[in-house]
């Protein structure tokens, strides 16, 4: 019931759009989330679609055995399930649509999709992370029921990164896709799938920006089309800052790049978190009188930089790069994410004080660029050459690694908040064949593409050949979680890779694990990672220890957390919650905030805040305890069961501590208050001691 009537809406919405938009004239861009027939095994193109299941996209199918590891699926291979699934949707195509180009784009399907439109093969997209788009104009029938099927396979390929990685690679078409209807010129969605106009800043300083528009416009007809192309730079009230045109004569059956270039006197800076500032860069396609096509799209005007001397600079200016890294996956929905899901991702990265995200280990999707934007967050995408290239590093697997990073960059290109374009994240050849000559050849790419970025990369060895190639090297560190080391370790090993390489470096990695459910008592203790304990405490500690040793280091130029929320790694089977990387600041299903990010809010976040670390570590066994606060601050007090321990100033890390509480048998109501300036802050807890053991000797 509730499905038809979603469907009936879903028509009605399609017409309302059909018949809304002007006689002939622009494109109309309609979502196909709704209506998908599936199967999750390989069948005919053309198989009958009876018994297959009803589902809306975006889609995965491993939004639950995902999520379950080898220990929940006893028996399947990878512990979820890689293989084939199809998807079959009919497309109604009016009459009138005739004389327009009809394409479809797909955001992304992983990890290999075919397409077909009526049994025609469309064309095969490998790569699981980046959109990809065909023109169905040909093969349509117009004024009829025409049938849409995709295969896709997340099969773990030989010619297609990842082919390894701590992260599970679901299946489907898990982000939208969406059909693009246009006039017979218009602005070309098949140039890399990318929006076909391309912004780049030719000179930025406080009286001018100077900026360059390149479209490509496309001409579906046989004859000669006399067109004119608008450009227009509006500002964030909507004011034209700066238009041009010119008269373009685009051959038949050809695309043409127009490129022009428009001045932004006294420019707005887009300027990070404290003010993302986006004006907007319209092209028009002009055509006897009329409008027959119209792109818009964010233009931020800022520059990045790294230097040896002041760290990275946004506009000249020394920027903290605070950042988190962010997996695409949620509890019960895996890879198949709303725009809701990013949003609320996006806001407590946001809440937490982070000035960048990088999108580990992957491109992500276009919304969370649209998102950071608006609200300034900076961010790293890097193509999945994640931890090897394969024992021979096949020309298939290399030409697949390019094309990967070539869909990343244009389709990301206007995108003010993409800062860093990434190579690669731990490579090493224990696993893998030499990578040098294959980076070497990927950062020509990027610099023939986009020398606006900075190119990065994530190394977990030092010293190695293949470190200097990209511009910034960044290194993924886990003292005090893996191997015989200490947090503390943390200011060593940051100077000898910095050393190493010769200038500042960035950690693109680092943290450790923690069951919010599991705690420790008295002084921290170092965890076995590999265990089923990973009490919350440890997690926080390191994270203290590890803060306080990179905040004002002059070897840094930026850190990432790793990792902004758990998530699903189906081989691993520790801290008592299996198929599950619990170094997440915060749970998989975003319902708990652990210790360690209200750690980093206190610090990166101005808003004053108080919170009582430790919260959930009830009933307790030890009644001589320390309590400890994270705030920000300029003063703390600490009640215990109403009776003051005193006030306390949190130190540059903004820890509040009291050494010497002791709790009373039964429930003891712990709360700290902060005041700023005018405002009290108050966060509360009780904790019950069920044991009233001796104090322990300090
Ligand atoms: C790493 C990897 C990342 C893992 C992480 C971990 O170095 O780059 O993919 O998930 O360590 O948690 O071990």
């Amino acid at each position: 019931m509730k499905a038809n009537l979603f469907r009936c809406l879903c028509a009605l919405a399609l017409i309302l759009l059909i018949f809304a938009a002007p006689a002939f004239a622009q494109r109309l861009t309609l979502p196909l989330g709704s209506d998908w027939k599936f199967i999750r095994q390989d069948v005919a193109p053309a198989a009958p679609t009876a018994g297959w299941e009803n589902v809306t996209l975006p889609h995965t199918w491993n939004a639950q055995d995902g999520q379950l590891g080898k220990v929940g699926n006893p028996g399947v291979k990878d512990g979820y399930y890689r293989g084939v699934g199809w998807y079959a949707r009919a497309l109604d195509i009016p009459a009138d649509w005739k004389n327009r180009r009809v394409f479809i784009r797909f955001q992304a399907a992983s990890l290999v999709a075919k397409a077909y439109l009526n049994g025609q093969l469309l064309g095969e997209h490998r790569g699981g992370f980046t959109a990809f788009c065909y023109e169905l104009t040909p093969w349509l029938r117009f004024g009829a029921t025409n049938e849409l099927r995709v295969q896709v396979d997340n099969s773990r390929n030989e010619d297609v990164p990842p082919i390894s990685g701590d992260f599970n690679v679901n299946g489907g078409i898990y982000r939208p896709v969406d059909l693009m209807v246009t006039a017979p010129v218009c602005i070309t969605p098949l140039d890399f799938a990318s929006p076909g106009v391309y912004l780049t800043t030719k000179s930025l300083d406080a009286t001018n920006a100077v900026v360059e528009i390149r479209s490509l416009i496309s001409n579906g007809g046989d004859a000669p089309a006399n067109v004119t192309v608008e450009t227009e730079i509006a500002d964030a009230a909507g004011n034209s800052v700066g238009k041009t045109s010119a008269g373009q004569i685009i051959d038949g059956r050809a695309t043409k790049a127009v490129a022009t270039v428009l001045n932004v006197p006294t420019p707005h800076l887009w300027n990070g978190r404290k003010d993302p500032y986006l004006y907007t860069a319209t092209v028009r396609v002009i055509r006897e009188q009329k409008l027959v096509d119209e792109i818009s799209q964010p233009l931020g005007l800022r520059t990045l930089a790294i230097s040896q001397d002041k760290g990275f600079l946004l506009n000249g200016n020394p920027y903290p790069i605070h950042g988190v890294n962010r997996h695409q996956d949620f509890r019960d929905k895996g890879w198949a994410l709303s725009p809701a899901d990013h949003e609320r991702d996006a806001q407590i990265i946001l809440d937490l004080g982070a000035t960048a995200i990088r999108l580990a280990h992957y491109p992500q999707s276009e919304y969370i660029h649209d998102l950071c934007d608006r609200n300034g967050l900076l961010l790293w995408n890097e193509i999945p050459l994640v931890n090897s290239i394969g024992i021979s590093g096949t020309p298939e697997f290399c030409a697949n690694a390019e094309g990967q990073l070539r869909e990343m960059i244009l389709q990301r290109y206007n995108h003010p908040a993409a800062a860093f374009w990434g190579l690669f994240n731990e490579l090493d050849t224990n696993k893998s064949a030499a990578p040098d000559v294959l980076l070497a050849h990927l950062k020509r790419v990027i610099q023939e593409l986009d020398s606006s970025r900075i190119d990065v990369a994530a190394s977990d060895h030092s010293p190695r050949t293949y470190n200097a190639i990209p511009t910034a090297i960044c290194f993924n560190i886990y003292p005090g979680w893996y191997g015989n080391g200490k947090p503390g370790d943390m200011a060593g090993i940051i100077e000898d890779r910095s050393q190493a390489v010769g200038k500042r470096i960035a950690i693109s990695e680092y943290g450790g694990g923690a069951n919010p459910a599991q705690h420790q008592e008295g002084a921290p203790q170092k965890v076995n990672p590999k265990g089923q304990f990973h009490p919350e405490e440890w997690q926080g500690y390191l994270h203290e220890r590890e803060w306080r040793l990179m905040k004002d280091n002059p070897h840094l130029w930026g850190s990432f957390i790793w990792v902004m929320f758990d998530m699903p790694s189906a081989s691993r089977n520790e801290g008592g919650q299996p198929g599950l990387n619990d170094k997440g600041l915060v749970t998989q299903d975003r319902k708990t905030k652990k210790d360690a990010y209200f750690f980093y809010k206190a610090n990166w976040n101005p808003q004053p805040m108080v919170y009582v670390a430790s919260r959930r570590a009830t009933p307790r066994k030890l009644a001589a305890t320390e309590v400890k606060a994270y705030s920000n601050c300029s003063e703390v007090e600490l009640f215990v069961n109403g009776h003051s321990l005193g006030t306390m100033k949190p130190d540059e890390v903004k820890i509040a501590r009291w050494p010497d509480v002791v709790l009373q048998p039964g429930t003891n109501h712990i709360e700290a208050v902060g005041f700023s300036q005018n405002e009290k802050l108050t966060d509360a807890c009780e904790w019950v001691l069920t044991t009233n053991a001796p104090v322990p000797p300090r």
